[in-house]
């Protein structure tokens, strides 16, 4: 088992429990967050609220004593949901995150988790295949070529239905499901079949690209025929919403009006809904004397350096990882930053069977060791690279002991670690360059934005964020302090349910 889990924030509490006087139905209960809590609410015939995700929020690792244990997986929807699913009872479908059969329902951290199994072929040619190379380099503008092939397509349809069968036999009677993300876009439509006395919500973690790109899918029209099973689509940006609302004319030739699909006898509306984080939760977390110390020590490893730039990310290739090492390497040849300031990248590590992670992780280290190599001196690395997964309370630290956040993805939906970066800064100092192509951006108007293509204009960036003034490097922060606390994960969560419920009661029988 993990360590225990830190306790939800007074925001989080407030949203829950408001959230619980809107559903009646959803209990806040008297929680054992470390551990397992037995006062379950399963009505007689099942849940009323289940999310159904690809993964679960916990990873399975083997013990010594041939027994399962569950370990906490990192990642932007489990980040996010998690402690919604800690104060609200509800179940949570998901993948354990292995080839194997699925494990027994169980508890874990207060939440019913129910485990879907995936033979080591689904796992190749659902997730690694359909899932990470056909749709996710083609919903992120095909950074990466996406890989169209037929038996990946046929796992995905397998799956999906597996999940949505599972969803509707966990679901109580006129029950709210929350399906999450491109791996699950079959789902809404297929559990819609099997039970059409159900609200389902649906909302999609990453872009969703303009019609030129997204007409290459050849399973096009099934994408959006599965999505429409819904009765809430949720997107990060107007901008995704929009790009839907063309692809329900263009590729199922339906009719649109203002955000709303007219899907035969029902309608179906797409709006944006930014993803968000629980900011108090971990404003906490940065408070505490223990993080800031750890904060000064990552400094004092460092060599005391006079600034330090700092990057967070999974190993992906829409990140913009290689742009933002080559800005920084240029500026150190060019003499516009010197030793004084060095930058700590975290990779961690992500898809790692997948032949464009590989190589992209070979790339990224091939362009770390050029710019040791050359500005490196003994014991002073300029690059200080990690390709490594950390526990909660040591991102913390690191967002406390960088000066400058760099968050420079190609394209990315919305971009979480750019809000962790604000809510820890608790003392309003630090400064963070981001991405004009992440949802983030919409957002976070304090931001010195850069667009990644822009190698030129990204370095003027860093050198801005780099040398900007105490009192204007407070302005910017509180503008985006004010965003982050103002608009949590709670509020995300309750204006996406809210939402879902204004959608008129299901008629059964009337798809
Ligand atoms: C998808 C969309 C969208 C990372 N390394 C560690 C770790 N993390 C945590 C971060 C952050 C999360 O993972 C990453 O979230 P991002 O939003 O940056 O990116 P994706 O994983 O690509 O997420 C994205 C998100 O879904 C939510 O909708 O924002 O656009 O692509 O929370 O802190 N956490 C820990 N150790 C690590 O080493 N503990």
């Amino acid at each position: 088992m993990y360590g225990p889990v830190a306790p939800a924030s007074d925001a989080l509490d407030k949203a829950t429990t408001s959230l619980a006087a809107r559903y009646g139905t959803f209990v806040c209960e008297d929680l054992n967050v470390a551990g397992t809590t037995t006062n379950r609410r399963l009505t007689a015939d099942g849940y009323d609220f289940v999310v159904v995700a690809s993964r679960l929020p916990v990873d399975r690792v083997e013990d010594t004593a041939d027994k399962t244990g569950w370990r906490h997986s990192p990642g932007g929807l489990v980040t996010a949901l998690e402690p919604i699913m800690r104060k609200m009872d509800g179940a949570w479908i998901g993948w354990p995150g292995d080839a194997g059969p699925a494990p027994e329902p169980f508890e874990e951290s207060g939440i019913h988790l129910v485990g879907i199994g995936l033979s080591a072929e689904e796992v190749r040619d659902f997730y690694e295949g359909m899932c990470n190379a056909t749709l996710w380099p083609l919903y992120h503008d095909v950074i990466a070529p996406p890989a169209f092939r037929r038996p990946w397509w046929d796992a995905y349809v397998t799956v999906n239905q597996r999940f949505a069968q599972a969803a509707a036999e966990q679901a109580a009677k006129g029950a709210t499901v929350w399906v999450h993300d491109y791996q699950l876009q079959l789902v809404p439509g297929m559990l819609r079949e099997l039970r059409d006395d159900l609200r389902i919500g649906f909302f999609n973690h990453i872009p969703f690209p303009g019609y030129e790109i997204f007409a290459q899918l050849p399973w096009r029209r099934r994408i959006v025929e599965g999505l429409l099973g819904a009765d809430l689509l949720g997107f990060q940006r107007q901008a995704d919403a929009t790009n839907f609302l063309r692809a329900a004319r263009r590729a199922a030739g339906l009719p649109t009006k203002g955000s709303v699909v007219h899907a035969g006898a029902r309608d179906v509306r797409a709006a944006s809904f930014p993803i968000a984080i629980d900011a108090a939760a971990l404003a906490e977390i940065a408070r505490r004397e223990d993080v800031k110390e750890r904060a000064r020590e990552i400094r004092q490893l460092l060599g005391q350096p006079e600034r330090v730039l700092l990057g967070i990310d999974r190993l992906d290739y829409t990140k913009g990882i290689r742009h933002r090492l080559k800005a920084y390497g240029e500026l150190r040849r060019e003499g516009r930053l010197g030793p004084e300031t060095v930058l700590i990248q975290v990779a961690s590590p992500s898809r790692e069977r997948v032949e464009q992670y590989r190589l992209l992780r070979d790339e990224v280290e091939v362009i770390v060791g050029r710019i040791n190599g050359e500005f490196g001196e003994l014991g002073n690395p300029p690059i200080n690279y990690l390709h490594q997964s950390f526990p909660r309370d040591e991102m913390a630290a690191l967002y406390l002991a960088g000066d400058v956040m760099l968050v420079t993805p190609l394209r990315d939906g919305m971009n979480l670690v750019a809000k962790e970066y604000v809510a820890c800064r608790n003392d309003e100092s630090g400064a963070l360059v981001l991405s004009e192509f992440t949802g983030a951006a919409d957002e976070l108007n304090g931001a010195f934005l850069v667009n990644p293509h822009d190698i030129d204009g990204m370095k003027d960036a860093i050198i801005r964020a780099a040398t900007v003034s105490p009192r204007e490097a407070r302005r910017r922060m509180r503008v985006m302090r004010r965003r982050v606390f103002d608009y949590d994960v709670a509020h995300w969560a309750t204006s996406f349910l809210d939402t879902l419920r204004e959608v008129p009661e299901p008629v059964p029988g009337r798809a």
